[in-house]
């Protein structure tokens, strides 16, 4: 059914039906897309907000990236029509729309394509796709092989559906200079000064061929006719209309009737995207419609790809997990670091901890994410809801809605950056803000911790206002009395990190301030949160503590278990309370639950994640990111290899069979949940939300590199204490770090504690100092059995 194949460089599924919503994405700096095995695609391009330019037959609601999105007949897809004109027999590729079931079936994932080989009644169709790296477009090529031993009449159809542009203006047409069906639209706007904020959007769509066809369809309800996208009409006369559509919904179908002798084939190239107008077409198609432009630009993309490619290659008993670490889960890190999920302001939670990732594959960006984050900073040393990236962007969606826990990424995130690079000199730069206010990154790191401290109770719990970390617990709070048990903890953890930095900095009457706040705010969580067997999430605007074990329903949260553990607020009693209760209340199968049970019903006192569906997303979801944060911790406080590990395997789909039908999913990158409700609805736990946004990856990679394999930087150094599952006797571990390269021979052996050997010397600790760029060290470490 699934398989990696070249070294786990590429996943193939061999069936349209077992794993219906399985897909892959690409992207470049300006666009996006997503295509599922069955051919049904989502897409979208920067200008500089998101917009489409293959719509659904109707009018679609604008808004952000959303889980488990259904596909339908007439989803904006990419397919091909191929009819035998003798037999009259029809099938489509990649499977959509006909469904008729092919002899064979491959969908084949690689980094930089997506690509088919699909056998239907002696013919064999290839389909691929690749992107350019700087321009909006797709690239397609379409091959069709006559595979059977006879000679074959065939009616080839491309069949791009455009769908509903726009509802004042949309049309299509053929345009026999470009050998293009082009289609226009005014986007709908009402106000005057968004006509000339839309002025130069690209709001044509263009179907290209490099081949001439021998017809086309413009008009997608000629096109579909009484036949129906099953059937098309248009593919039951001897050409397509060669129609126009006027103010009617446009589509593109073009058509090639050849006729192919055994063995025989035909291959044509397509490009389809956006454009301002019929000059910039003609640009593309001058610069990437031909076969040598589509391999120059496949290769560039592959280039572009390799730099994503991270620091760490591991070589462990389990393939897929190997398959996934080394080729799959940096490149999701790098798509999170490079583009920021294609939002103009992303959250900036999401902001910061998306760049903490890009640490691992180019640390110069996360330097230059903190700079941009702290230009934004406001005048009383909170950070805004969003971070804005683009010039006229604006704070959209949930960031009109005010969290108290943005300040809090500032040094979780400045962590990783420094135990990579050891450049505190960034602390020292100056930044601006618009505001006028001129400070130094760690004048601006210690306003906000200092902001973090204030904006707290006279019990000195922190304020929830209308969310923290979990966007939906919006009514906590929203009086402006409810204080979250989670934030409060995160506010310790922020504060004892940063305090560290400013010992570092000679700091240390500031260092200790903070380790005196934060030991106050796990303190007051320790007085009022600890519910005897864990920690409590919140108490409420009307001082109702919840997350407590006379609750019914979200009993028992997980981030203030973990974060207890990060900041200090769990004495090891405490932990050994904890820690089994996770295991009964929230392990599942498919990962640990964000909490349990799921709402059943609203409660207004904590707001609209308890409306949220019975066990998805955050209402009781395996949601990842809250799970990764429990991997963390537990790395963090050591000796829990075992747990820790399991949490990071399950992140993962696979690797039986039974657990890829469950999930859906391929195992090529991380979703932001699969279903829980585990014990309720046992029918669809572990069913993946196929949304590839999402703030776990940048904390796996983190926990995979300096939790399991246990390499970590220092301001001179690499520490090593590795942390294999009870299960592994050895690995091998390739790190860059620091412009060296280590090659890491780890095994069990009899030894007390972790000892390293480096050219037949024991070192006198387990850290490697005095790095040198460009060297390479083979280190053997010993690790205790
Ligand atoms: O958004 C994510 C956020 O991007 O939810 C996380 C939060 O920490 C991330 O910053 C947990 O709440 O509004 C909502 O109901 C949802 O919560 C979404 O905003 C959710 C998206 O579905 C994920 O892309």
């Amino acid at each position: 059914l699934l398989r990696p194949t070249q070294n786990g460089d590429r996943y193939e599924l061999t069936s349209p039906t077992a794993m219906p919503k399985a897909a892959g994405f690409l992207w470049n700096q300006r666009m996006m897309i997503q295509l599922t095995c069955r051919g049904f695609a989502t897409a979208q391009f920067m200008q500089p907000e998101p917009a489409k330019y293959a719509h659904p037959p109707n009018i679609e609601a604008k808004t952000f990236m959303q889980p488990e999105q259904n596909y339908y007949a007439h989803h904006p897809g990419r397919f091909v029509y191929v009819k035998d004109e003798d037999s009259e027999h029809l099938f489509s590729a990649p499977y959509e729309p006909v469904r008729s079931p092919a002899e064979r079936y491959v969908f084949s994932v690689g980094k930089s394509d997506v690509a088919w080989a699909v056998e239907n009644g002696g013919v064999r169709v290839e389909m691929s796709m690749g992107l350019p790296t700087h321009d909006v477009a797709e690239l397609w090529t379409i091959k069709v092989t006559n595979i059977s031993s006879r000679s074959r009449r065939l009616a080839i159809t491309p069949y791009f559906p455009i769908g509903y542009m726009s509802w004042m203006n949309q049309s299509a047409e053929w345009n026999p200079d470009l050998q293009a069906v082009v289609a226009s639209c005014i986007a709908p706007y009402q106000k005057a000064s968004e006509y000339f904020k839309n002025k130069y959007n690209k709001d044509k769509t263009y179907f290209m061929c490099e081949t001439p066809p021998d017809s086309w369809s413009a008009n997608q309800q000629y096109f579909e006719g009484e036949g129906g996208i099953h059937n098309p009409s248009a593919l039951q006369a001897s050409q397509l209309p060669c129609d126009d559509a006027r103010y009617e919904t446009p589509t593109a179908a073009v058509q090639y009737r050849v006729s192919l002798k055994p063995g025989e084939h035909r291959e044509y190239r397509f490009m389809f995207g956006p454009a301002y107008d019929e000059a910039e077409i003609a640009d593309m198609r001058q610069r990437y419609l031909s076969k040598p432009a589509f391999v120059r630009a496949a290769e560039e993309y592959a280039a572009y790809m390799a730099r994503g490619s991270g620091c760490l290659r591991i070589e462990t008993p389990d393939k897929d997990l190997d398959n996934f670490i080394n080729n799959w889960l940096p490149r999701q890190v790098y798509y999170h670091g490079d583009v920021n999920r294609l939002t103009t302001d992303p959250q900036t939670r999401n902001y910061l901890q998306d760049n903490m990732g890009m640490n691992y594959i180019k640390p110069a960006v996360s330097r230059q994410s903190f700079l941009t984050a702290v230009s934004q900073q406001e005048a009383n040393g909170s950070m805004p809801d969003g971070i804005l990236l683009a010039e006229g962007a604006e704070l959209k969606y949930i960031n009109q809605i005010p969290h108290t826990d943005h300040c809090v990424w500032l040094p979780v995130t400045l962590d990783v950056y420094l135990a990579e690079t050891a450049d505190y000199g960034m602390l020292r730069e100056r930044v601006r803000t618009a505001n006028g206010d001129n400070f130094t990154v760690f004048e601006r790191f210690s306003r906000a911790m200092d902001w973090l401290l204030k904006a707290r109770d006279e019990r000195g719990l922190s304020f929830i206002a209308q969310g923290d970390w979990c966007d939906p617990m919006n009514m906590v709070g929203y009086k402006g009395r409810g204080v979250s048990g989670w934030l409060t903890l995160a506010t310790a953890y922020a504060l004892n990190l940063w305090a560290d930095v400013c010992e570092h900095e000679g700091d240390g009457e500031l260092a200790e301030r903070f380790r005196a706040g934060a030991e106050e705010c796990n303190d007051a969580v320790n007085k009022h949160m600890w519910d005897g067997d864990w920690f409590a999430r919140g108490i409420t605007d009307d001082n109702v503590t919840f997350g407590i074990k006379k609750d019914t329903e979200g009993r028992i949260w997980l981030n203030p278990q973990s974060f207890a553990m990060l900041s200090g607020a769990a004495s090891p009693v405490q932990i050994s309370k904890i820690l089994p209760q996770i295991d009964q209340q929230l392990n599942t199968p498919y990962g640990v639950l964000m909490f349990a049970p799921p709402f059943t019903k609203m409660r207004e006192d904590v707001g609209r994640v308890t409306q949220k569906a019975i066990g998805s997303a955050e209402n009781g979801a395996v949601y990842n990111h809250a799970g990764v944060f429990y991997a963390h911790s537990l790395y963090q406080l050591g000796g829990q290899h075992d747990r820790a590990y399991t949490i990071l395997r399950q992140l993962l789909p696979g690797p039986t069979e039974d657990d890829y039908l469950q999930r859906g999913q391929l195992p090529i990158y991380i979703p932001n949940y699969y279903r829980g409700a585990w014990r309720e609805f046992p029918r669809t736990a572990g069913r993946s939300s196929q949304l590839f946004n999402t703030g776990t990856v940048s904390w796996a990679y983190r926990c995979f590199a300096e939790g399991l394999c246990g390499l970590r930087g220092d301001s001179e150094g690499l520490n090593i204490r590795p942390q294999l599952p009870s299960s592994w006797d050895a690995i091998k571990v390739t790190r860059l770090f620091r412009g060296a390269t280590f090659y890491l021979d780890i095994r069990r052996d009899n030894v007390k504690d972790v000892t390293i050997k480096h050219n037949g010397r024991t070192l006198p600790e387990s850290r490697v100092t005095n790095i040198k760029s460009g060297e390479s060290y083979h280190l053997t470490v010993l690790v205790p059995q």
